[in-house]
């Protein structure tokens, strides 16, 4: 990058796992540093702000703390958590050159030895640009025959559902929200998760809008809402059959929408009626003249659409709860309407090139000569301590950090604490797993590499620049994985495509683009001053998108499927019901923990860091404080157990005891029900006793999708034996 007048401004996005994906306007100053990053004003959706966490990014790339060099960990020091600060003791710096080297060897060694399915890659989405979470990287892992990840840690359960809804990812368009009279958030933290959303509300509302916020715990949007219905965790599918149970008996549906474009009404209304208010009100915690009021409000003040976010999915029954809120906005006809709908994903408007990018053809061209198995990230445990045939020796970490993020922590930690299991780690900190790494690599921030990418919370495409030079050594992961290919030996052209080769296979550049795509190149992208909207115009008139309004949708029968038959064959129920979850009040006969373990736990995200990220970063610590290592617990619950507000407490069930403090909100402004206690993720070394939330949530999964189950876990609290105290 040839140094160019200045100060200047570079067009990026911020790649953080956010529905938002900001464009960011980076200031570059004579010298090449990044003084300044700031919204894009021209983007309709960013309109020149960013969230609190990536407004204070400079703090983060040039952070002290980075990562800036490869690294190897000294014969003699175990595997285990390093303190803050202390970990560089541990390691001793190497040239890439050895440390690529070394990890092809070790990584030829392993296939040969014990087979290519013993090498797990484990990545999720530290950056979700298109190259940067899938490219150069599944090319290498398919050519090495490499045992495939089934990356269900997020959102799986809701994506699938919603998909078995629908046939397809698509959603009411953000921008839309403004034209909305009637918006339902349903486990959607707005403000801390989704905040560009909030501005299109708050437009809505001056407008008259209503704003209902369903969710266990009282957010900030529930706060700000009219209406916050306070449900238990795990019972979102009772509620929505018991709407659909009023939306029916009193005749509120859009019979037309519903003969049109549905298939199994009538099956669902034999099952919707079987839920009425009075049972509902029995699982949700929520008064029947509510439900009634919630479902006749929401049919007759349109446009009415809801925001269902991943939050609810979360559960053991996460993916029946998102099939039937997904089915509310059919039922009602909400899609005819500008402003109508529901959003969960927009994702799967962007026809990326994913075979281009991935080559899973690979696979067969390997020594392995067949597609290779999958293992489900959410069980990573049991993946490195009781999977065979064969055994994982070697993992590839990068975009990820599991040792803090990946549910029932313990038996994560004993798998990567294994002496036999060879494991690279490509981060630009030291995190929890990085303390396991054998080999340590150093990995760029979206300012310092190149990538193009859409989003899960709006429809444009966008262009990110290289805006600075990496940091130290610090490489991106489409170098990582070519070098590393060319070390092995893999003399497919395809390991030597520069990131700009790759971007324009993403987007089919050369070659017939698809619907949607049309005209959207790298140039259109750099002439357009970095984003461009999904051509929507060749199917609406008028350019605005309404998704579902006229059909559109991709399932077996072509309509909105209240009733699946694919279901039914895998001997799935085929219409939503209501199951509580194993580890729920209401699961209490299920397995009888309940009575052990009565408080159901929400180990929740943290509003200032975007999962485990920016954990580390004092700023961010700062905008987090008051919360970090806290337990939130209502008044009742606490006083039953003899706990004050900043008690020192344990929390725990048969998988591990966590110290946390108590938070007790005061009566009438309890952040909390009682019978639900939260707490916030963070990274295990800067939590009290080394262990973060995780180490008590479960690797059950979820009924679709195969999804972890984060928001089903019981637990007991009891104040904390003063002997106890760090
Ligand atoms: N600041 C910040 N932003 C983030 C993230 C972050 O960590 N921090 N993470 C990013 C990622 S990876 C994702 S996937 C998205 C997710 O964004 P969201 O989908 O909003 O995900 P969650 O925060 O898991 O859940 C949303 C809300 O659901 C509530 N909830 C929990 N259980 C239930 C339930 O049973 N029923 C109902 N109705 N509500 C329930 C929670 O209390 C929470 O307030 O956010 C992204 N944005
Ligand atoms: N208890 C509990 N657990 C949860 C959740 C919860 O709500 N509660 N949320 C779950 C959800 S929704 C998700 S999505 C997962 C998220 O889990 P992860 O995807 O592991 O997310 P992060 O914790 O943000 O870690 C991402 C890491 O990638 C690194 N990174 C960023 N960019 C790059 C890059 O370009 N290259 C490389 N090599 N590394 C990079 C960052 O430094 C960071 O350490 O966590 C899940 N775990
Ligand atoms: S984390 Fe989300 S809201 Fe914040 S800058 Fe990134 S995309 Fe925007
Ligand atoms: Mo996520």
């Amino acid at each position: 990058m040839a140094t160019q007048a200045a100060p200047r401004t570079v067009h990026t996005v911020c790649s953080h796992d956010c529905p938002d994906s900001c464009g960011v306007l980076v200031t570059i100053d004579a010298t090449g540093r990044a003084t300044r990053v700031q919204g894009d004003p021209s983007h309709p959706v960013t309109r020149g702000f960013l969230c609190g966490k990536v407004a204070k990014y400079l703090d983060r790339v040039y952070s002290p703390d980075r990562l800036l060099y490869p690294m190897r960990r000294r014969a003699a020091v175990p595997k285990g958590p390093l303190a803050q600060g202390r970990e560089l003791a541990a390691f001793e710096r190497i040239s890439w050159d050895e440390a690529l080297a070394t990890t092809a060897t070790l990584l030829q060694k392993i296939s040969d030895e014990y087979g290519p399915e013993s090498i797990l890659p484990y990545s999720y989405a530290g950056t979700i640009g298109v190259l940067g979470y899938g490219s150069m990287d599944r090319r290498f892992f398919h050519r090495l025959g490499a045992s495939q990840l089934d990356r269900t840690i997020c959102s799986t359960a809701g994506g699938d559902a919603l998909v078995s809804v629908y046939g397809r990812k698509l959603g009411t368009d953000t921008e839309d929200f403004r034209e909305a009279r009637y918006i339902i958030a349903w486990g959607a933290n707005i403000h801390g998760n989704n905040i560009h959303l909030w501005p299109m509300i708050e437009e809505a509302r001056r407008k008259g809008a209503k704003l209902v916020v369903i969710d266990p715990y009282a957010t900030r949007t529930a706060r700000l809402a009219d209406w916050h219905i306070s449900i238990r965790p795990g019972t979102d599918a009772a509620l929505a059959l018991g709407l659909m149970h009023v939306l029916i008996r009193e005749s509120l549906y859009d019979r037309e929408y519903v003969d049109e474009h549905t298939h199994g009404f009538e099956r669902l209304r034999k099952r919707a009626a079987e839920y009425t208010p009075e049972c509902v009100s029995r699982y949700t915690g929520i008064s029947a003249a509510d439900i009634e009021r919630l479902a006749r409000e929401y049919a007759t003040t349109l446009p009415a659409v809801i925001r269902m976010n991943y939050g609810i999915q979360r559960a053991e029954n996460g993916g029946t709860a998102a099939r039937a809120v997904a089915m509310l906005p059919a039922l009602i006809g909400a899609w005819k309407h500008r402003g109508g709908g529901l959003q969960l994903s927009t994702s799967g408007a962007f026809p990326w090139d994913k075979r281009a990018l991935e080559r899973p053809d690979l696979m067969l061209a390997g020594p392995l000569k067949r597609v290779a198995r999958a293992v489900n990230m959410a069980q990573l445990g049991h993946a490195l301590t009781e999977l065979d045939a064969p055994r994982i020796h070697a993992m590839f970490v990068y975009n990820s950090n599991p040792a803090a993020i990946a549910p029932d922590q313990s038996q994560v930690l004993r798998g990567m604490a294994r002496p036999d299991l060879f494991t690279v780690v490509h981060e630009q900190f030291f995190t929890d797993t990085a303390d396991y790494a054998d080999i340590l690599l150093p990995a760029t921030t979206f300012l310092e590499h190149k990538d193009v990418q859409g989003a899960y919370g709006h429809y444009y495409v966008q262009i990110s620049n290289q805006a600075i030079e990496p940091l130290g050594e610090a490489r991106s992961n489409v170098w990582v994985f070519s070098e590393l290919a060319q070390r092995m030996g893999f003399s497919e052209p395809c390991f030597r495509d520069t990131p700009d080769d790759l971007i324009a296979q993403a987007l089919h550049e050369g070659g017939e683009q698809p619907l949607w795509m049309e005209g959207i190149t790298a140039q259109a992208l750099d002439d357009a001053g970095g984003h461009i909207r999904l051509k929507f115009e060749a199917e609406t008139a008028g350019g605005r998108f309404l998704p579902f309004a006229h059909g559109g949708f991709k399932t077996p029968s072509g309509k909105v499927e209240f009733y699946s038959e694919a279901f039914a064959a895998q001997g799935l129920d085929p219409l939503p019901g209501f199951v509580p979850p194993t580890e729920s009040r209401h699961g209490v006969q299920a397995n009888g923990d309940a009575g052990v373990y009565p408080l159901e736990f929400l180990p929740r995200k943290a509003d200032n860091y975007m999962n485990s990220t920016f954990a580390n970063l004092p700023v961010h610590q700062k905008m987090e404080n008051g919360y970090h290592a806290t337990l939130e617990m209502h008044q009742d619950d606490a006083s039953q157990r003899g706990i004050a507000d900043g008690d020192l407490v344990d929390v725990f069930n048969a998988r591990g005891r966590i110290q946390l403090t108590a938070r007790i909100s005061a009566n009438g402004h309890a952040s909390i029900p009682a019978g639900v206690v939260a707490s916030r993720l963070s990274w295990n070394k800067l939590s009290p006793g080394g262990h973060n939330v995780n180490l008590l949530t479960s690797q059950r999964l979820t009924d679709i999708g195969g999804g972890p189950t984060f928001y089903s876990t019981l637990v007991e609290v009891r104040k904390a034996a003063p002997e106890a105290k760090p």
